[in-house]
């Protein structure tokens, strides 16, 4: 029977529904005057709708957070925090507890300023960066449709839902997520609304007078308002929502700080504590005569049965999945092991046999063809750049409105949208995300893949054209700062390999990386392959390794990345012949090498004086933060300017990023400081 049909919370308990609202209202008011910083507005105006969700429609049960096939929530509004650790506080999960609220924002509690997904089970998305959230629900429900087609209703049934704001719907980001959640007719995802049309500034009319409905319809989206205040019209919204077969965004039309007699519908309510003297206003107009922190024992009882709502369900879930033929396979997947053979060791003992000389890209192909064929959860994808990422293998197919069981998507024009989509299917689990674009349109998803390295997301990027060596589109397609931009980041895995072997090493780390996102930067020209030996160990997995010792007396290490790599072995022929004894050190990856120990990382990188030993670098991009590894005495050589437009070849000679540019100068600078120690 339709949640609507059964007895209205208000009949079922002495409780008012406005009473358990209050609880989320009043908990979230003094919360924030505790911490003397938060934002109460969004938890007192959403509390009804958010009462109403979590009372009625959300399919959880607050003892199991992890319940596969619970509903996803996502609180895209995350500066609005407070609501959902009173809703998980409430509704019986073991944390928050009560003292966890007391200390909202201290560096004690998991209830941070924004909610974080590492922080508290429940929290399915790290929030806070308006629009995200959203975006991100739109990938979870990929990964629900995706699993349900694989595996069959009767283990994934579930619904995301999304609590947005005007700021959420405002951002660009909001544009590309609905596009493609329109265009897959994600159903099952229901995007509630806060319009309350304010925000920091003040009245959304300052700002933006779009027919928001309009514009969802436009995209494909079911779109539906209601009286955020008013339980039976919410309920009457809810229904409508799912009970349409597009997605849906329910406007839900509330009064910012809801309850703050001079306050309420204003932004003075959005981000700072109301004060104490309208919290005892508050609590006068609301009718909620407890002291600060107490809820009454009548409200807390029916909160936990709320929050036992979903037991019975679960019970029956688990049954089912029991008897499931696939259940061990499913369970490997929602817990992202990996099975034994991921494909790449039998590619590249192929390498081995057979080198080739291939773009990075293509070598990347390959070596999807073998991990796609062993790994089903892999879902590949491409911003409309799926022939120059060379992304899509014979084992994929379209993902699909028609065809949810695909395994390729094509996210058009929508670098933003997609980053943010596979976030949310790494997520929701079960599945393991792969995307591409050019690596200058990294710019494009660096938010989404700040999230990614935040929430510890095992989300693959297919970074490709990754220097000037793209050649003739030019300096708007030629990534300068880029590399060391994303290398920047914490917990990003940027990897820049050499060949088609370091390629597979590092598709290897990267699905192996199960609590943070990797980045593979690819080269559209063709590279030689320069690892022809067999090894044990994945080579890449130490950052750094010494691909060729000197031969010669060692005066010389050079560090490259990537198709810079076979330049250096070219420079340090050039160097030997000169009697400079010299090393290259392949750098695929410089956060791995970071995480060596120090006598590894001394062995590849001699800290001795550079006028023993110069260290060198190569990269063709920005030279800026090459110091580290070449020390402020060693040379470094890349491109400190934007690119040109012209052929590859022309470029790196232009630039002097040629063996015969290159080598002079090392000789140059060895002498000068053999000068200085003669
Ligand atoms: C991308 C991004 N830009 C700016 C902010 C800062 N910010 C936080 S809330 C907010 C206003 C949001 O307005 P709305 O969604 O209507 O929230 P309300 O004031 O109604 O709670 C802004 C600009 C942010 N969190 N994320
Ligand atoms: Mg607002």
């Amino acid at each position: 029977m339709p949640i609507s049909e059964q007895t209205p919370i208000s009949e079922r308990t002495p409780v008012s529904e406005r009473n358990l609202a209050n609880a989320i209202r009043a908990l979230s008011m003094d919360a924030v005057q505790a911490a003397n910083s938060g934002h109460p507005g969004m938890p007192m105006g959403m509390a009804d709708v958010a009462t109403v969700l979590f009372g009625e429609y959300l399919k959880f049960d607050a003892s199991a957070p992890g319940w596969n096939d619970r509903d996803r929530f996502v609180l895209s509004a995350g500066h609005g925090s407070m609501l959902i650790y009173a809703l998980l506080h409430l509704t019986g999960h073991v944390r928050p507890t009560l003292g966890d609220i007391k200390n909202f924002r201290q560096i004690t509690s998991p209830c941070a300023g924004h909610p974080e997904n590492f922080m508290l089970d429940a929290i399915e998305t790290t929030t806070g960066p308006l629009g995200q959230g959203l975006a991100m629900a739109v990938g979870m429900g990929i990964a629900e449709r995706h699993l349900n087609s694989v595996f069959g209703g009767e283990i994934v049934d579930h619904r995301t839902w999304v609590i947005a704001g005007d700021g959420c719907l405002m951002e660009g980001i909001n544009h590309e997520a609905i596009g493609l959640a329109g265009h897959l007719g994600l159903g099952r995802l229901n995007v509630l609304w806060d319009s309350n049309k304010i925000t920091i500034d003040g009245s959304t009319e300052l700002s933006t007078s779009e027919d928001i409905l309009a514009r969802y319809r436009a995209t494909g989206w079911h779109a539906v308002s209601c009286d955020g205040h008013d339980f039976a019209d919410i309920r009457r919204a809810l229904d409508e929502a799912i009970a349409d077969p597009r997605p849906s965004l329910v406007e839900c039309k509330t009064v910012i700080g809801y309850g703050a007699p001079t306050k309420q519908g204003t932004s003075a309510t959005h981000g700072s504590p109301l004060g104490g003297d309208e919290i005892a206003a508050t609590r006068e107009e609301l009718g909620w005569s407890h002291a600060a922190f107490e809820v009454p024992n009548d409200i807390r009882a029916q909160w936990h049965a709320f929050g036992q709502r979903g037991q019975e369900e679960h019970t029956a879930w688990q049954k089912r999945l029991d008897s499931h033929g696939e259940k061990a396979e499913f369970q490997r997947r929602m817990e992202g092991r990996l099975p034994a053979d991921n494909g790449l060791a039998a590619h590249i003992a192929a390498l081995i046999d057979g080198p080739q000389t291939i773009a990075t890209r293509k070598a990347s192909e390959i070596a999807l063809e073998a991990i796609t064929a062993a790994l089903p959860e892999t879902i590949g994808g491409s911003a409309d750049l799926t022939g120059s990422n060379n992304t899509k293998t014979k084992a994929l197919k379209p993902l699909t409105k028609d065809d949810y069981s695909g395994r390729y998507i094509y996210y058009g024009i929508r670098e933003f949208g997609m980053a943010a989509a596979m976030n949310g299917m790494a997520l929701h689990g079960g599945v393991i995300p792969f995307g591409g674009t050019f690596l200058v349109f990294s710019d494009y998803c660096r938010p989404a893949i700040r999230l990614s390295a935040l929430q510890r997301a095992r989300v693959i990027y297919v970074m490709t054209h990754d220097s000037i060596g793209l050649g003739e589109d030019g300096p708007t397609h030629q990534p300068i700062e880029h590399l060391q931009s994303l290398r920047a980041m914490p917990n990003l895995l940027v990897m820049r390999p050499a060949d088609a072997v370091e390629t597979a090493e590092c598709w290897d780390i990267a699905l192996k990386s199960a609590n943070s996102p990797s980045l593979l930067a690819l080269s559209r020209q063709n590279l030689p392959q320069v690892r022809t030996k067999a090894t044990t160990e994945n080579l890449s997995a130490r950052g750094a390794y010494r691909l060729k010792a000197a031969e010669a007396n060692r005066r010389a290490v050079i560090i490259a990345t990537g198709s810079e790599v076979e330049i250096a072995l070219d420079v340090a022929a050039n160097l030997e012949a000169e009697g400079i004894g010299t090393d290259v050190v392949s750098m695929p990856c410089w956060e791995l090498f970071d995480q060596q120990e120090q006598s590894y990382r001394d062995d590849v990188l001699p800290d001795v004086m550079p006028h023993e030993i110069v260290r060198i670098s190569i990269e063709a991009g920005t030279t800026f933060g090459w110091e580290r590894h070449t020390g402020m005495r060693g040379l470094r050589f890349g491109l400190d300017r934007f690119g040109a437009s012209a052929p590859a070849k022309v470029l790196y000679e232009r630039f002097g990023l040629t063996a015969s540019a290159i080598a002079p100068k090392v000789i140059e600078h060895i002498k000068e400081l053999q000068g200085v120690t003669a």
